[in-house]
């Protein structure tokens, strides 16, 4: 989970059912016409691409479920198959970076990592960076899209059980999910949200303490568990002005270096073990605008700086209370 020069596992998932609207599908193709590939591989990594994933032809019987869950055969399919890649690319010491597609998706890619935390006995933390806190079920959900549905799939919210069925797959600790750059919830979805105990980390919150503090909260709780870090970045975490190429844009988000700055801290902590990148959607952006964020902000997990890092003498450093 060294994010330093570690061996990459790029696995595209053009998955777009999960959303309320088309597009997602194009996201793996815009990330890598933006340049991906090439610029992980001159930031020093061994990128073993497995290219864009497909569906199966036929697709697993899901049980009815109670309430609304849009396309849930075709969710449960891409969630069978993303754990599966995300376990064998931890499995084989590499690091799983998955392109979307939909937030639908983690519910796989997470699946695998999780699974493979519990059998090799290490603490998984989640950070989920996000304009939505993502945790309806489907009888909470007012839209029935699932990628509303991932976080609360992955904390064991009843309802979603048909996805997995009897596939392998692990889960995430509530007390581990660490939601952050929150502006849009449910008004039932909030109710869960308390009654689970979820850390959500609001806009309010960054306006008032910023990214640093509340992140290397969270950072320090990780390393202080020997833990492994996935790290979920729903485009729609950054503001529509830098990143309008997403189905569902909430006003007041990180700002470009907010963003960055959390990247840039993710990869000094070495901590991160597991990415997804989601909900891109390449016929609302502006000529390739939010594509080429993403790439320059994973760039910044990854180890790209602008200069040397941030040395402060010891007396600024007490001078700046840091
Ligand atoms: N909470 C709303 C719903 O469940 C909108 C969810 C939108 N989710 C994403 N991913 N775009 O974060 O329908
Ligand atoms: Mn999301
Ligand atoms: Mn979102
Ligand atoms: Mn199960």
């Amino acid at each position: 989970e060294d994010t330093h020069k570690q061996k990459l596992t790029v696995i595209g998932a053009p998955i777009e059912e999960g959303a309320g609207r088309l597009g997602a599908l194009m996201g793996p193709a815009a990330l890598r016409t933006a340049g991906l590939i090439h610029m992980l591989e001159d930031l020093g990594h061994p990128v073993e691409d497995r290219g864009d994933l497909r569906l199966p032809k036929t697709l697993p019987v899901v049980p009815p479920v109670q309430g609304l869950a849009h396309y849930i055969e075709k969710i449960a399919a891409w969630s069978r198959m993303l754990a599966v890649e995300t376990y064998d690319a931890m499995i084989n010491g590499t690091f799983p970076v998955i392109l979307g597609g939909d937030h639908s998706l983690s519910m796989g890619s997470i699946g695998g990592v999780a699974r493979y935390c519990e059998e090799h006995n290490r603490e998984l933390f989640v950070l989920w960076l996000d304009a939505h806190s993502d945790f309806n079920t489907p009888a909470t959900s007012p839209s029935g899209n699932m990628h509303g549905m991932s976080a609360a799939l992955l904390c064991r919210e009843p309802g979603l059980e048909g996805v997995f069925g009897d596939e392998p797959h692990g889960f995430v600790k509530p007390e581990n999910l660490h939601l952050f750059g929150i502006r849009s919830i449910d008004k039932t979805e909030r109710v869960l949200l308390r009654e689970r105990g979820i850390d959500v980390i609001d806009m309010r919150q960054i306006d008032e303490f910023g990214v640093v503090k509340l992140l290397r909260r969270i950072i320090e709780r990780v390393q202080k568990a020997n833990g492994i870090l996935h790290v979920s970045f729903d485009v729609d975490f950054v503001d529509p002005s830098f990143a309008p190429g997403v189905g569902t844009t909430v006003p007041g988000g990180a700002t470009y270096r907010e963003a960055h700055l959390v990247m840039e801290m993710l990869h000094d902590s070495g901590v991160v073990g597991s990415l997804d990148v989601v909900e891109l959607n390449p016929f609302l952006d502006e000529r390739g605008k939010s594509a080429l964020l993403l790439v320059d902000l994973v760039a910044s997990l990854f180890g790209r700086q602008i200069f040397d890092k941030p040395t402060l003498s010891e007396q600024s450093a007490a001078a700046l209370n840091v």
